[in-house]
This record gives C-alpha cells, sequence and structure tokens, in this order.
C-alpha cells in the first residue's frame, strides 16, 4: 500500500519535473541537531535548581528523565522513530559527574566522555552549549556583568565549553557547533545601554581568543529579542551578534522565536547567507511569545525549510529548540523532528527553478496558482515510503511505540 502509493507519487512528481528518488537521498542525507533539552524540561544533572534566565518549560506530564541513563534510554526511543542520521545537541548542565561535582567553571571533556560513548555507539554528532543560565552566579547577569568575578567566572566556563566542543569533534570525527546565548538584560528601561554590551563585547573577546581549532570547533552567537523578566532591554540583541559574529567570523544563530512576532526568520537567511558562508538555526514555534511550543509543520517551517533547500543544506546549521512539558516528552521529540523533516522534503519536491523563472517574467498570477496548487500534490506518500524505506513506522503507526514505552517505563519512574 505505502510503496503503491509512492510509485503513483512518483509519477506526478516527474510530471513537475522531479526525481522522488533523488528527493528521498537527499533528505536522508540533511541532519538534524536533536536538543537533549526536551526531554527533561531543560533541568540537567547539577542538581534541583530552578530554570531561570528567562525561559520557561511548562506542564507537568509525567516520567520525565530524571538521570543521564533515563534521558539516553528516551532519546534512544525517539531515534528509533525518527528517519535519518542526526545529531545531538547538549548544553553544559548535562555533565556526567562520576564522583566529585565541579561548577560551571571547572568543566572539562571527562565529565562528558559517557555523552561521547553514546553518541559513538549510535553515530551521532555532538553539538553544545555553555550553560549561562539556571546557576546562583546568573541571576544578575552572566558574560555582561559589572561584577568582575561573575563575568571572570563565565568567561572561564565559554572557553572550558570550546575545548569540550572541540573534544567532541576529535572523538567522533565531525565539527562540533558551540552556540553561545546568554539571559542577560533589564525588566526596566535602562539607563545605561551601552556599558553592558561594552562588557558583553570584551568577554566574547576573550572567550574566543583562546587556542582551539576552528576546523573541528564552529562558534555560533544566538540573540534574543526579550525574555520573561527581562522584557526591556536584552543585551544580546540581534544588532549586535549579527555585527559580533560578522567581525569575528563566527556564526549567526538564528532562533525563530527570537524576533518580532511578525518578522520572518525565513526571510532571514537569504540575507545573511550574502555574508557568511553558513547560518546556524534554532528551529522552534513561538506562540504569541517565544514560547517555545512542539516544531509543528507549518507555513513559518515550510517557508525555513524552502530557504534551507535552495541555499544548500550544507550552509545551514539546522537544530531545534522547543521544550514542552505538557505532553509526552519523547513523542515532542517525534513530532518535532518529523515535521522538520516534512517540511524539508515538502521543499525538496518543489520546482523551485520553475517557480523563480515565473517571479523573473512577473508571471505572479501563474506562480500564486501553483505554489497553491503543490501544496496538496502527495507529498505524503513520499513521507510514508521515506519512512518505510529508513526503517521507522509510517503515518502515526509510531505513537503506538510512545505509548507502549510510556506504559512500560514512563510510568514507572
Ligand atoms: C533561549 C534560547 C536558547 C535556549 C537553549 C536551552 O531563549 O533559545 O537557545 O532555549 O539554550
Ligand atoms: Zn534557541
Amino acid at each position: 500500500m505505502v510503496k503503491a502509493r509512492y510509485e503513483q507519487a512518483k509519477e506526478i512528481y516527474d510530471g513537475i519535473g522531479i526525481n522522488t528518488d533523488e528527493v528521498m537521498r537527499a533528505l536522508a542525507g540533511i541532519p538534524i541537531s536533536i536538543h537533549c533539552w526536551q526531554g527533561d524540561d531543560v533541568s540537567g544533572f547539577e542538581g534541583d535548581g530552578e530554570l531561570s534566565g528567562g525561559i520557561q518549560v511548562t506542564g507537568n506530564y509525567p516520567g520525565k528523565a530524571r538521570t543521564p541513563e533515563e534521558l539516553m534510554a528516551d532519546i534512544d526511543q525517539a531515534l528509533s522513530l525518527i528517519p535519518g542520521k542526526h545529531r545531538l545537541n547538549l548544553h553544559a548542565s548535562y555533565a556526567i559527574f562520576d564522583g566529585e561535582q565541579v561548577d560551571r567553571d571547572a568543566l572539562e571533556p571527562k565529565h562528558f566522555e559517557k555523552w561521547v560513548a553514546f553518541a559513538k555507539e549510535r553515530g551521532l554528532g555532538l553539538d553544545f552549549n555553555p550553560t549561562y543560565f539556571s546557576h546562583p552566579k546568573s541571576e544578575v547577569a552572566t558574560l555582561s556583568s559589572n561584577d568582575e568575578a561573575i563575568r571572570t567566572f563565565w568567561i572561564e566556563h565559554g572557553k572550558r565549553c570550546i575545548k569540550i566542543a572541540e573534544y567532541f569533534a576529535t572523538e567522533l570525527g565531525t565539527p562540533s557547533l558551540l552556540n553561545i546565548w546568554i539571559p542577560d538584560g533589564f525588566k526596566d528601561i535602562p539607563a545605561d545601554r551601552t556599558a553592558p554590551r561594552a562588557r558583553l563585547k570584551d568577554s566574547l573577546d576573550q572567550i574566543i581568543a583562546i587556542d582551539y581549532d576552528k576546523t573541528k570547533v564552529d562558534i555560533a552567537v544566538e540573540s534574543k529579542v526579550f525574555g520573561i523578566g527581562m522584557e526591556s532591554y536584552t543585551v544580546g540583541s540581534h544588532e549586535f551578534y549579527m555585527n559580533y559574529a560578522a567581525k569575528n567570523d563566527l556564526l549567526c544563530l538564528l532562533d525563530n522565536g527570537h524576533y518580532h512576532p511578525t518578522e520572518s526568520t525565513a526571510d532571514k537567511l537569504s540575507s545573511m547567507l550574502l555574508f557568511a558562508p553558513k547560518v546556524a538555526l534554532h528551529v522552534t514555534r513561538p506562540v504569541r511569545w517565544d514560547s517555545d511550543h512542539i516544531v509543528s509543520f507549518d507555513d513559518e517551517t515550510r517557508e525555513m525549510a524552502k530557504e534551507i533547500i535552495r541555499h544548500g543544506a550544507e550552509n545551514i546549521l539546522l537544530g531545534l529548540d522547543f521544550f514542552d512539558a505538557s505532553v509526552n516528552r519523547v513523542a515532542a521529540w517525534v513530532i518535532g523532528v518529523r515535521n522538520m523533516q516534512k517540511a524539508l522534503l515538502t521543499a525538496l519536491l518543489t520546482p523551485h527553478d520553475r517557480l523563480a523563472a515565473l517571479q523573473d517574467a512577473r508571471e505572479f498570477t501563474e506562480l500564486l496558482a501553483l505554489q497553491e496548487e503543490f501544496k496538496l500534490y502527495p507529498v505524503g506518500d513520499v513521507w510514508h515510503y521515506f519512512c518505510e524505506q529508513n526503517g521507522v513506522p509510517a503515518k502515526e503507526d509510531w505513537l503506538a511505540v510512545v505509548k507502549k514505552y510510556e506504559q512500560d517505563v514512563l510510568l514507572k519512574r
């Protein structure tokens, strides 16, 4: 049935000049960096400190992972239901301490040995993030702090994390993306907007000045428009980081929850990529604010996917960033990653050159008509076959596996 429908779809796409076999190969070759933090509501393993930094997880669905073993088991479960080979994105707060726990300014590669073993066994690449939140020293400010002891602490954290990312790349034979995001900002109108940004600039200068292998670590900086409790001013704004990245040859990371709601992250990609060879993405679903809902197969995601495909997926370091504790967390991963893949597939199944030619010819009636007609082409039939070919359940059949895992494992926690 799945195969028969695929054969029909193949013919239909042939009719618009698209080879579905090639498309499936291309889709299988696009890795998505899967964020570990969906599995435990961004808790990490340092203790039971509260999530801070102006980001929030809501919901208390049962079965949250509490230990590295549980989180790894849940990731495995999700991976078994997601087609293709992907990457895993870790935060520094997921260090695994055997015995003595160290603070974030003393983290070393050895604290991530178990993650590297996990990734090696599964053929996953690893990406990394310093954790500048959920810590007593991050309550007021981090890299922009006017308390030199605090700022030094966080600078050291950043340097340590670069070395850990370098270790990941060396061990796994694939470059690691090291993404810096800090929550620093003010709730109310600041008197001095410049000094915190100048300190952030100096802190970053110190961090990236360490000796590291640039072929192994891609450093990115992630801006934001506001956070809870930091509504009026964000030190690491878009303009700040876009310029910082350009001047220092770093990557900009665009999180589509971090702009004003009517701005289009898809639209930003074509501008960014004229000035930088690569851009990093956090795909999320902001509902009215930076709510980090699970990625949906919606217009926003499909437009981003369209730009990713048009620019060459190898130039976009694609990661997801959402955290929803109101539903089964393993299902959240599966839904979000599969939706991103469906969006990429839709873009791969679109005859972009033909549409671009219509734009050039100013044939806007035909362009709109075709764009709308192509929406109902049988993407789903190709998707289901792609799942089968990659050894994961097609359609909603994956849900039964998650439900069983919930009964057997999650509800017993
Ligand atoms: C926060 C940023 C950041 C975090 C993760 C946990 O608004 O999006 O990327 O979500 O680092
Ligand atoms: Zn993000």
